[in-house]
């Protein structure tokens, strides 16, 4: 199947808090992710991978690094015609210049870039998920079907079922209900499926009796145009399907693999660390499908007498003596001073190789300390003889502070000081 006709959109954030203070200085698609990555890579990797090589980005804030990062990354021949742009809310020019009010409007506001002929079909991707997909696959489904749209669907349980728009479809695979985020049993009975029509499909339903849609869609063009120009739904999940599925055929792609969404700070720290286990989920290694990301010209990390146990370490680090590092995420350009433990933490990294007598508290983690169940973001300064391990089990802590705590979990945020000796 061949995606020379088809655009992506990558719906790269709203205004949505959900993954503050990560997203409160940067936009959602450059969140670091798997110790060398930054979250936009994922939708990317999987379209390169399926052929698709045009893609635009679609995000609230002109972030000139997250610019500089797709500029530096996806570059493509002259003959191959690819490109990935970031299309940011505040610069459109196309019918106003207010923030995107939601997927759809999101989408409606950027209609001017999908005039071209060439494009004959819009697959419209979330920025926030960790999976992959050979989008060919879902063409095929969309083609054969002759339906307008089609929407990725995954089987999922009742308890997962009220964070996602749930679909009920017909034997066919087309869909004829769809419940956005149901909050209730009845309203859950309205679209559930039966387990043996999931099972039917060549995939064991284990119990799970809910279709749930991915956020991932193909749409033919002009008919997405006239859904979008026709009415003021802001949202795909909660307006645009409801309604489109009385109107216009629309399909379900069935898929049954690893597939996360990673827009909340439990969800993003419990993938982090899937990866850096024995047998992750998620097999960033793949190399039929790799995720591609900013070549960088690092040296390669160094180590004194260390202990690792299933981590991920990156390129350009400096670890120290004496250290312990389980079940972590050690991003690239970290320092880790000597004496240290680090667990179940995603450490970011830093954006520079900082010379060490530059500051009193360097970039990095100083000696003596013990991180545990922590998230470091970017550039962070952590003192010596500091304890993060939140042992009072806060849930919910700060707005501005340098260490904040969401879900359960302290995060560091981007370029904060940690004094010597503070302990959380
Ligand atoms: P949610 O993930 O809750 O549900 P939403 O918050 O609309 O939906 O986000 C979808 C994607 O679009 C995310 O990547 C988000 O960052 C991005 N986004 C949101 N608002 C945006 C905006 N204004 N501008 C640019 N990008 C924006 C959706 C569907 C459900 C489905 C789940 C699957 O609505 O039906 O089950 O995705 O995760
Ligand atoms: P990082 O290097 O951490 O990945 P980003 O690319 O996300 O940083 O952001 C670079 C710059 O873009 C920020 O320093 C800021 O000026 C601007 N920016 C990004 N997100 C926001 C936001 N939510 N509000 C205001 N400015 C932002």
């Amino acid at each position: 199947m061949d995606l020379s006709k088809t655009i992506a959109l990558i719906l790269g954030g709203g205004r949505g808090t959900r993954l503050f203070p990560l997203t409160k200085i940067r936009a959602k698609p450059a969140v670091p992710l798997a110790a060398k990555y930054r979250l936009i890579d994922i939708p990317i990797s999987n379209c390169i991978n399926s052929g698709l090589n045009r893609a635009y980005v679609l995000t609230q804030f002109l972030s000139e690094s997250l610019h500089r990062h797709l500029r530096q990354t996806y570059t493509f021949d002259h003959f191959s015609g690819g490109f990935v742009e970031l299309l940011a809310a505040q610069q459109t020019v196309d019918e106003g210049t207010d923030w995107y009010q939601g997927t759809a409007d999101a989408v409606r506001k950027n209609l001017v870039h999908l005039e071209e002929d060439w494009i004959e079909h819009v697959l419209i991707l979330s920025g926030d998920q960790l999976y992959r997909m050979d989008f060919r696959e879902m063409m095929k489904t969309h083609i054969e079907s002759g339906a307008v749209a089609t929407i990725a669907g995954i089987p999922v349980s009742r308890k997962d079922a009220s964070a996602l728009g749930i679909m009920q479809v017909d034997d066919d695979g087309r869909v004829q209900g769809f419940v956005e985020k149901p909050k209730t049993d009845a309203e859950l009975d309205l679209v559930r499926m039966d387990p043996a029509w999931i099972d039917a499909r060549g995939i064991p339903s284990q119990g799970r009796d809910c279709l749930a849609s991915m956020g991932l869609y193909i749409f033919n063009k002009d008919a997405m145009v006239d859904l979008l120009r026709n009415s003021d739904h802001e949202d795909f999940g909660k307006e645009v399907f409801p309604a489109a599925i009385k109107s216009h055929k629309v399909q379900v792609h069935l898929f049954d693999g690893y597939w996360e969404d990673i827009g909340t700070i439990r969800a993003f720290y419990e993938a982090n660390l899937s990866l850096a286990g024995k047998n992750p989920p998620f097999d960033i290694r793949n190399r039929e499908a790799p995720i591609y990301s900013r070549p960088r010209f690092l040296p390669p990390t160094i180590m004194g007498k260390t202990q690792i146990h299933g981590s991920l370490i990156a390129d350009g680090c400096r670890i120290g003596d004496n250290v312990t590092i389980e079940n972590s995420v050690i991003g690239l350009r970290s320092v880790i001073g000597d004496n240290v433990t680090i667990k179940d933490t995603v450490m970011m990294g830093a954006d520079h190789i900082e010379n060490r007598a530059s500051s009193k508290t360097t970039v990095g983690i100083g000696d003596g300390s013990t991180i545990i169940g922590t998230i470091l973001d970017k550039n962070c300064r952590i003192g010596k003889n500091v304890t993060i391990v939140n042992d009072k089990n806060v849930v919910d802590f700060g707005e501005e502070e340098s260490v904040q705590i969401r879900d359960g979990i302290p995060i560091v945020i981007k370029n904060a000081t940690i004094e010597d000796g503070f302990v959380l």
